[in-house]
């Protein structure tokens, strides 16, 4: 009983979502490092604009949603409150570009973790994901939060 109602569920959220999330992966964290990145590619195949408006993880007290800008020759970090979703396009979330910043981690984040992730657009609601750790790379030396 509780599996068919699972089904149902998994049914019903795909036949209105028309978001789909590609390769999401979050930055492995240097020993004591309290923030991690989260990266993934959105694909909005609806023929409206949608949203994400933010999104939540059991890894972490909060998960922001950051830009990198470029001040002056040293790039920072800002929240920001969302991105837009191209209709029938995509938003890139990408290292040096816009990206989930988890704050304020339960535990470091390991190569070969996995993170779930619930992710909330306006219009394709809330969307569970698994953001797969990947290598802890060195930040560029200007990097500052
Ligand atoms: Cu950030």
């Amino acid at each position: 009983m509780k599996y068919l109602a699972l089904g149902l569920l998994l049914m019903a959220s795909s036949a209105w979502s028309q978001v789909e999330i590609e390769k999401p992966w979050a930055r492995a964290t240097a020993p004591g490092s309290k923030i991690a990145a989260g990266y993934m590619i959105v694909r909005n195949q609806s023929a409206s604009a949608d949203r994400l408006v933010g999104a939540t993880s059991p890894a972490a007290a909060r998960v922001e949603t950051h830009v990198h800008i470029k001040d002056g020759e040293i790039m920072r970090m800002r929240e920001v409150k969302g991105y837009d979703v191209p209709a029938k396009g995509r938003l890139e979330l990408k290292p040096g570009g816009a990206h989930l910043m988890f704050v304020d981690i339960k535990q470091p984040f390991k190569e070969g973790d996995r993170i779930p992730v619930v992710l909330s657009f306006e219009k394709a609601k809330e969307m569970k994901v698994e953001f797969h750790v990947g290598r802890l790379a060195a930040p560029p030396a200007h990097h500052k939060h």
